[in-house]
């Protein structure tokens, strides 16, 4: 039973599970711009770059199969109009595989002071120029399908973490009337659109708010408001009772998540895809990833030390250079320590999934969690 009256669907988009092992699932997913294996991770390109790399290396060396985009950021700055004269964001950046962006919602929200939350939708003064806006969930449909996102995702309320059940109740049932005008508000046949589930780390609020959400005609579904400061147990745990609640046949989607220990663990718990700032981030403070855990490359212990940042990584990076050089770079201030090591920590994430994908086709998931936990345990250094 729907209450949608819109019949526009996303006529570029399937979803088929490949295969499973346990609660872990491998799946592909079919976009405008490409087609996507799962379990995936996708680079954070918040402005329209995925800092510090090309396009070229995302694409051949990192072999990242699609990107997120931040209605936010991109609306604010360069504009719709500008974005528009390219053709769309992907043109405008210079990727042709998919792009999923984010509604905005997670981004307004955190600006706390700086907004106002109506029905209609939230009043924001935006960090650029300071001027007023609002984002209704017609007009976040509307920005992204003007940058022409693959994956659009529904306007939603991320409570902060600790928020009373009171609240979360009302910030719910407002998050579901905004999702369901998003539904409304669509008209291109080539763009995806993902719901959100929010309730915090309580299983009843889930349930509730997956039960209005699960039977909508969106594409897929998300689960919100997590990582925003709980117990990583407990995410665990909100991930393993929430999965089930959400419909097989639509990827299931976890926003902004998290480090290579969660993806592995939140894979074990059917999420199939996922999204962070965490290896970019990092990497740009020489925080590295590896399979024998993390390297902070930046640290003195590295400044002679000639081997790669990770003996089982075929990136560019662990090919040509040593620790020692790259904290070099870093300590000297270049660009290309960042660089380098942007390459190699999303290479890495990549990587990651991709064997956790082919250990769920080949049904020893369970063999490849525990030897990942072993590996990382020997540390990095
Ligand atoms: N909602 C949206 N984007 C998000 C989140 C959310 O709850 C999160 C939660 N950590 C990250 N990004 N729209
Ligand atoms: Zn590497």
């Amino acid at each position: 039973m729907t209450s949608i009256s819109n019949t526009v669907r996303c006529e570029t988009f399937s979803f088929r599970e490949v295969a499973r092992d346990g609660a872990a699932r491998a799946g592909e997913l079919k976009l405008t711009h490409g087609t996507v294996q799962t379990p995936i991770f996708m680079p954070v390109g918040t402005v329209g770059t995925v800092k510090a790399m090309r396009p070229d290396e995302l694409a051949t060396q990192v072999e990242a199969q699609i990107i997120l985009g931040n209605t936010y950021h991109l609306y604010l700055r360069p504009g719709l109009d500008v974005v528009r004269a390219h053709g769309g964001l992907h043109t405008m950046m210079g990727w042709d595989r998919p792009i999923l962006t984010d509604s905005g919602g997670y981004q307004v929200f955190s600006l706390k002071d700086l907004r106002k939350i109506r029905e209609e939708g939230v009043e924001f003064q935006d960090h650029i120029s300071g001027s007023y806006h609002l984002f209704t969930p017609e007009k976040v449909i509307e920005i992204q399908e003007t940058l022409g996102s693959d994956i659009m995702m529904a306007f939603d309320e991320c409570p902060p973490a600790g928020a009373e059940e009171r609240y979360m109740r009302d910030s719910m049932a407002r998050t579901t009337r905004w999702e369901k005008r998003c539904l409304e508000a669509r008209t291109r046949h080539d763009c995806a659109l993902f719901g959100i589930g929010q309730g915090g780390t309580s299983e009843q609020l889930r349930r509730e708010h997956l039960e209005e959400l699960a039977p909508l005609p969106f594409e897929g579904m998300a689960i919100g408001g997590l990582s925003v400061g709980e117990e990583t147990q407990a995410m665990y745990d909100t991930v393993e009772f929430t999965t089930p609640m959400m419909p097989d046949e639509k990827p299931k989607y976890l926003m902004g998540v998290g480090k290579p220990e969660d993806l592995v663990e939140c894979i074990a718990r059917g999420v199939d895809m996922f999204d962070c700032v965490i290896p970019t981030r990092n990497a740009r403070n020489g925080h590295c990833f590896t399979s024998r855990g993390v390297v902070v490359v930046r640290n003195a212990v590295h400044k002679e030390d000639l081997r790669p940042l990770d003996p089982d990584c075929d990136c560019y990076t662990c090919q040509n250079f040593s620790r020692s050089y790259l904290r070099h770079l870093l300590k000297s201030g270049e660009m290309l320590g960042p660089q380098l090591c942007t390459l190699h920590n999303l290479r890495y994430f990549l990587t990651l999934v991709g064997q956790a994908r082919e250990a769920i086709v080949e049904g020893r998931f369970e063999a490849f969690r525990k030897r990942f936990h072993t590996l990382q345990a020997e540390g990095g250094s």
